[in-house]
């Protein structure tokens, strides 16, 4: 006979497993992600002090082999503390075999610190904005000498929008739900738009994009921020983390931080592209990037948060036709709701297309240079080096530029 656990007994157990010293006080599900469950822990340890850890619940349908998301999960952050033993990064406690995890009949379970901090769902604050989209910049900048293929790719075809295209004919035509006819128009306009949503995977076929090792749900209650000084203290849900493009990671915070309304917001008429948020955001990421980033990726970010806003409601919709087997869903209609949420938005940022390429063009080169070689040449076809970086060029090949009145 099984015996069925509450929720605080089973709490209870997981944390033993992880040798958290003390007693369970209490227990609050934290709802914002949307695929796994976690939980802050409330305990009171024997020396009076209280002590609060995160538990999360892996959701082993969205990650089929959730040992590989751990095992990319500690390589990155070794990589990062390596590089910057400053930085805070989450710790992930061992059972008593060494592991990270606790895999049970139950499911895959993991506990790290909590960190006391503020996260954001949405905000008008541009600082905010600003710093998150430094850290995640300063995340890809930092894994741009990791070595890709010591990753697992945990969710295949994660970012293939080709595929992703293909999944949503193929349930649309099996229709196992009978949705497709209330999903009609959203389905309708997806095929229309097809050519232009698989535009980046186009051009990384065509040799014009690099691949990196990026975040890959850059959602802005993806940091965690300093209560007092509301600086960025680190990103966090690393489960993600695999190869794919800078303008995926720019992209998918646009989506979500720049938007006026949240992601199933169902009153359409308030959500939009801030331009003022995006504005900030790309100062911060490129800030972050510190000019690792080729002129092509740059030139791409726009396109990015379009292609990730597409493809967002893309699987929202794929879901909704499937029956709401991947995304947690809190009321009837919701995936749908929120496919609608990412296409007015698209419709919105189509028609700020142009601003927002010129504060990408006007801006650009205020966030310094790369001395990457392909930035440079360029730079150079371009014609648009500038004083400080042809200084900086000379000194690099160990000359000095000298004014010398001409005689
Ligand atoms: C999921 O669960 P959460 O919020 O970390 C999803 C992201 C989506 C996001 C949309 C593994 O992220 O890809 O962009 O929802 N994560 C996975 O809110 O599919
Ligand atoms: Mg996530």
């Amino acid at each position: 006979m099984t015996v069925q656990l509450s929720t605080h007994e089973k709490l209870e157990q997981v944390c033993k497993a992880f040798r958290i010293q003390g007693s369970l006080q209490s227990y609050e599900e934290i709802k914002v992600g949307n695929v796994n469950k976690t939980y802050r822990v409330n305990f009171l340890q024997e020396d009076g002090k209280r002590k609060s850890y995160i538990v999360q619940a892996v959701n082993t349908y969205v990650f089929k082999n959730p040992v590989q998301v751990m095992s990319n999960i500690d390589l990155v952050t070794e990589h990062i503390h390596a590089k910057a033993p400053k930085k805070r990064v989450l710790h992930f406690h061992h059972t008593a075999d060494r592991k990270t995890y606790l895999m049970d009949d139950k499911g895959f379970w993991r506990l790290f610190n909590y960190i006391p901090s503020n996260t954001y769902n949405t905000t008008d604050n541009l600082d905010i904005i600003r710093n998150a989209g430094e850290a995640f910049g300063q995340f890809q900048m930092m894994l741009s000498d990791f070595d890709a293929s010591s990753l697992y790719e945990t969710i295949p075809n994660f970012h293939n929008t080709p595929k992703r295209y293909e999944q949503l004919i193929a349930d649309a035509q099996a229709d196992p739900k009978g949705r497709l006819a209330e999903a009609r128009p959203e389905y309708d306009w997806l095929l229309s738009v097809r050519e232009q949503a698989c535009r980046l995977t186009n051009l990384h076929e065509q040799g014009l994009l690099p691949l990196r090792v990026t975040h890959n749900d850059t959602k802005l209650n993806n940091v965690l921020f300093d209560k007092a000084s509301g600086n960025a203290i680190c990103v966090i849900d690393l489960d993600t983390v695999m190869p794919g493009f800078a303008a995926h990671d720019f992209g998918d915070a646009i989506r979500f931080g720049a938007s006026t309304a949240a992601e199933d917001e169902k009153d359409l008429n308030k959500v939009s592209c801030d331009m003022t948020l995006f504005e900030a955001y790309f100062n911060g990421f490129m800030e972050g990037c510190r000019g690792s980033l080729t002129d092509k990726e740059v030139e791409a970010l726009p396109m990015g948060a379009k292609i990730m806003t597409f493809e967002c409601g893309m699987r929202f919709l794929t879901d909704y036709l499937q029956g709401d087997v991947y995304f947690k869903t809190h009321r009837e209609g919701h995936n749908l709701d929120r496919c609608r949420t990412q296409f007015k938005l698209v419709e919105d940022m189509e028609k700020k297309w142009q601003t927002m390429q010129e504060i990408v063009d006007l801006l650009r080169d205020e966030h310094g240079w790369s001395d990457s070689v392909s930035n440079l040449s360029n730079k150079l076809q371009r014609e648009s080096l500038r004083y400080v970086e042809a200084v900086q060029l000379a000194d690099a090949l160990g000359y000095e530029i000298v004014w010398q009145k001409r005689r």
